[in-house]
């Protein structure tokens, strides 16, 4: 059992043996991620004070504004990950296709990619509320020295090997987890290192937290309504309390601390839901259930879902695993 205080280097090293595959891998692509969040982190944290606020001008592929930071975090993620012997290709939240590093090089023995979204919850940054990074990894099915195809990045979650999350908050954190439970490492800012502070995290089996968007509620599903009014009914351990950030990494991040069941379903406007099944929804699944929750799309596990586009959507239901089952069978 790794103490707390651990950093986050030593606990790489110290748990090596247990990640499925070479050891030296997943010390490099967990290392590249960790660099890489404390270059967004220290981006993040300045942006009160310098000219870095506001829209890029751009939108992506999805015509969403683009924030500054978003554009940044994309580019120093991308950056330190290329920089990295060990990516063959990214997708990203920020960029209409996937990126190939090398792949075609048969030099180059690159296993992994990588989606991510490199900011999360962006439309937070202007008023100084918490935003994230999220990141998913596999291995890439298609024999290495080959370029890197659409097919490496449409794997169902369950082949996920790692994934985990950075969240830009009170303090900084970075969760993941690599398949053997979910650990939580804070940011000292002061020396720019991560230390083991949440070991073993798990979701409450039930909680009392509901996150969910209610200015669509007319627009859910009539199961979606109806496990609204249980949440806010008095009875048992009733009603509920409602918390909303608009920032998924944070409020998943809460209700997993507290208990409690995050919601984007689809609705009368967005067929499909909001959140993307590739970089939002896969990672978070695979957190959720290595803690003991759950995350459904209301009727099947997330991580089932065989993807069709990279960008593709899905409704999202995620968090203490009696408050999704319950979510569920109304949904029924
Ligand atoms: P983003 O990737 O464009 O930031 O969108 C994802 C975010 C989630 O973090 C958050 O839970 C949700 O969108 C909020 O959406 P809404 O404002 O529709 O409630
Ligand atoms: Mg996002």
């Amino acid at each position: 059992m790794t103490k707390k205080n651990t950093t986050l280097g030593e606990f790489i090293i110290e748990n090596q043996d247990s990640f499925q595959y070479t050891s030296g891998e997943l010390s490099k692509l967990i290392n590249a991620i960790r660099l890489a969040a404390k270059v967004v982190n220290h981006e993040v944290n300045k942006a009160g004070l310098i000219d870095i606020l506001g829209a890029a001008g751009d939108t992506n592929i999805q015509g969403e504004d683009q924030q500054k930071l978003d554009v940044l975090a994309n580019d120093k993620f991308i950056q330190t990950l290329k920089n990295r012997e060990i990516v063959c290709g990214i997708a990203s939240e920020e960029e209409d296709d996937f990126i190939s590093i090398n792949s075609n090089d048969e030099q180059h023995q690159n296993k992994y990619v990588v989606l991510i979204d490199p900011l999360d919850g962006s439309s937070n940054i202007d008023v100084n509320v918490s935003v994230g990074t999220i990141f998913s990894i596999y291995r890439r099915i298609t024999p290495v020295g080959t370029p890197v195809t659409l097919e490496d990045f449409l794997q169902p979650g369950d082949n996920q090997v790692a994934a985990g999350y950075i969240i830009y908050g009170t303090s900084t954190m970075l969760v993941y987890t690599t398949g053997d439970g979910v650990n939580g490492f804070t940011l000292n800012p002061a020396i720019g290192t991560f230390y083991l502070s949440h070991p073993n995290m798990k979701f409450p089996e039930t909680g009392k937290i509901y996150s969910v968007n209610e200015g669509n509620y007319t627009h859910f599903p009539q199961g979606v309504k109806d496990y609204i009014k249980y949440c806010q009914k008095e009875e048992d351990d009733r009603p509920y309390t409602s918390r909303y950030i608009g920032s998924l990494v944070s409020d998943f991040h809460r209700n997993m601390i507290k208990g409690g069941i995050y919601m984007y379903p689809k609705s009368s406007m967005a067929e499909e839901g909001k959140l993307r099944l590739l970089y939002e929804c896969n990672p978070m699944a695979y957190l959720a259930e290595q803690a003991n929750g759950k995350a459904s799309d209301g009727k099947r596990r997330i991580m089932e879902l065989q993807p069709t586009e990279l960008h593709q959507r899905v409704p999202f239901f995620c968090g203490s695993k009696k408050m999704v089952e319950k979510a569920e069978e109304f949904m029924r």
